[in-house]
């Protein structure tokens, strides 16, 4: 429910954003969560924040034209929306999907500065990308695709202004030819405008796996307050990109057992374990499908898409995109016994599926908390960028850990703070929100 005093501020986000679902979507979990912290605080009312905090900086849209192997124009449209600076420079990845439109870059944005005032690092929110669809296409097409990209987006971004990285569809590969471009048309070597750079020019160690590993040490935490811990538990994870990949690995290191993960052809059942080796070769090295995996791995199975959480599982982590997992599905896991669940992808369990986690008792981790791990170790590669040093991978880890902690703690102690004891969805948007809300006030009306 949103506080009948933020009723009309939602009622204008409504009507100013016609037909944005995923936007409202993303907007009404926040709202439903900050009731108590505008009561108590009328300055933010006075200062309209909660109009203010709904409201991009600035949104772009652009053409980017491009020619395919075959000679043929291309056109798509590429997005960049700059949504909260109040932090630090705007900060967020890049997602390359038929389905990005300006609706899904909002909620990606509208999240991102949450999730980025989380992590305690000076960087706030944006998100950006374009409705091209990188499957099947040659490294060619993938880097004049890229270069047109960047020749609209460099006069948008630097390092003290916006900071992109990656997303569904764009990895090192992607970034690669992005930071090629912006070097070669602004005559400037200036690592830290982009971040998920290989190590070779600027990268961080850790930044591939960050997402993942971060999501693992979220489960971790969120278990070990109920006295229990990841060393012998089933695990079913969605998706097999970079975050999903990751998880896994660290999921096993810690004892796990992952008995599945899928793409969006289908999902692969293990029953002895997912192999991390082929996977990685399947997915990272040969850009495959999910399906190739099966020729490798005789015992494991392919099942319909969408059928992952029908796979009885103690820890469920969705980790492919948007709304994935739903009611019925929240229902099957519980009925199941999952014991906990955390987004690794950016709002997968849809609004009904988070109150029935909530409702029957499950340890649900939202993705702005749990999957911070990524723009956290993005921000720790800017530190690196701006003192020209890089880090050992020991040492990166160890922060990353430390700062999915510090997070996790941050989270459960508001949600205590406010009266949700083990409601991480309350403790998360309360604590960003205040560090948002409170910056915003100290630096007037912008
Ligand atoms: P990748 O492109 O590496 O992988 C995406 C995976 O999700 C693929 O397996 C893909 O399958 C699947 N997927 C994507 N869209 C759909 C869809 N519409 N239906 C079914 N499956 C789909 O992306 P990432 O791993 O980087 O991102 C995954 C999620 O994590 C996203 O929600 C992203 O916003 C979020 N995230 C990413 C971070 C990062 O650092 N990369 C940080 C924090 C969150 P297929 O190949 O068949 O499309
Ligand atoms: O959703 C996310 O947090 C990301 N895609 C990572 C953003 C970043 O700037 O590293």
């Amino acid at each position: 429910m949103i506080d009948e005093k933020l009723e009309a501020a939602h009622a204008e986000v409504l009507r100013r954003n016609p037909g944005e679902a995923e936007f409202h979507q993303a907007v009404r979990e926040v709202l439903e969560c900050v009731g108590p912290v505008i009561a108590k605080r009328p300055e933010l009312a006075r200062e309209k924040i909660i109009q203010r905090i709904c409201e991009p900086e600035r949104q772009l849209i652009f053409r980017v034209p491009w020619q395919d192997d075959r000679g043929e124009v291309q056109i798509n449209r590429g997005f960049r929306v700059e949504f909260n600076s109040a932090l630090g420079p705007f900060k967020g990845g890049l997602r390359f999907h038929p389905s990005v439109n300006l609706g899904i870059v909002k909620f990606l944005g509208f999240e991102q500065t949450f999730k980025n005032a989380l992590t305690g690092m000076p960087i706030g929110g944006a998100k950006g990308g374009a409705d091209f669809d990188p499957k099947g296409r040659s490294d060619d097409e993938i880097m004049r695709f890229c270069q047109s990209f960047m020749t609209e987006l460099y006069r948008h971004i630097g390092e003290h202004t916006d900071v992109p990285a990656g997303d569904i569809g764009v990895g090192t590969r992607e970034i690669g030819f992005l930071f090629g471009q912006y070097k070669r048309i602004t005559n400037r070597y200036e690592s830290g405008v982009l971040t998920g750079k290989g190590v070779a020019w600027g990268g961080a160690l850790v930044r591939t796996e960050a997402t993942g590993y971060g999501i693992a040490y979220f489960v971790d935490e969120m278990l070990r307050v109920r006295g229990e811990t990841i060393a012998g538990k089933t695990c079913v994870v969605s998706g097999s990109g970079n975050v999903a990949i990751y998880a896994i690995d660290k999921i096993h290191q810690l004892g796990g057992h992952v008995v599945a993960c899928s793409d969006s052809d289908g999902v692969v059942f293990d029953p002895y374990g997912i192999d991390l080796a082929v996977l990685r070769q399947v997915k990272e090295a040969e850009r495959r499908r999910m399906s190739d995996y099966i020729a490798y791995r005789p015992r494991a199975t392919l099942r319909a898409p969408g059928s992952i959480w029908q796979i009885p599982c103690q820890i469920a982590l969705p980790c492919a995109t948007q709304n994935e997992l739903d009611g019925r599905d929240a229902a099957m896991l519980i009925e199941n016994g999952v014991l906990a669940v955390a987004e690794g992808a950016n709002m997968p369990a849809t609004p009904e599926a988070v109150r029935a986690f909530l409702t029957a008792g499950v340890a649900f981790g939202p993705g702005k908390a749990a999957n911070a791990g990524g723009v956290a170790t993005s921000a720790l590669e800017m530190q690196q960028n701006a003192s020209r040093d890089s880090w050992t991978f020991e040492y990166t880890e160890k922060r990353l850990a430390a700062i999915m902690a510090k997070i996790h703690a941050l989270c459960f102690e508001t949600a205590e703070r406010f009266g949700s004891p083990g409601n991480y969805v309350m403790g998360a948007n309360i604590t960003s929100f205040e560090r948002v809300a409170t910056t915003m006030v100290a630096l007037g009306l912008t």
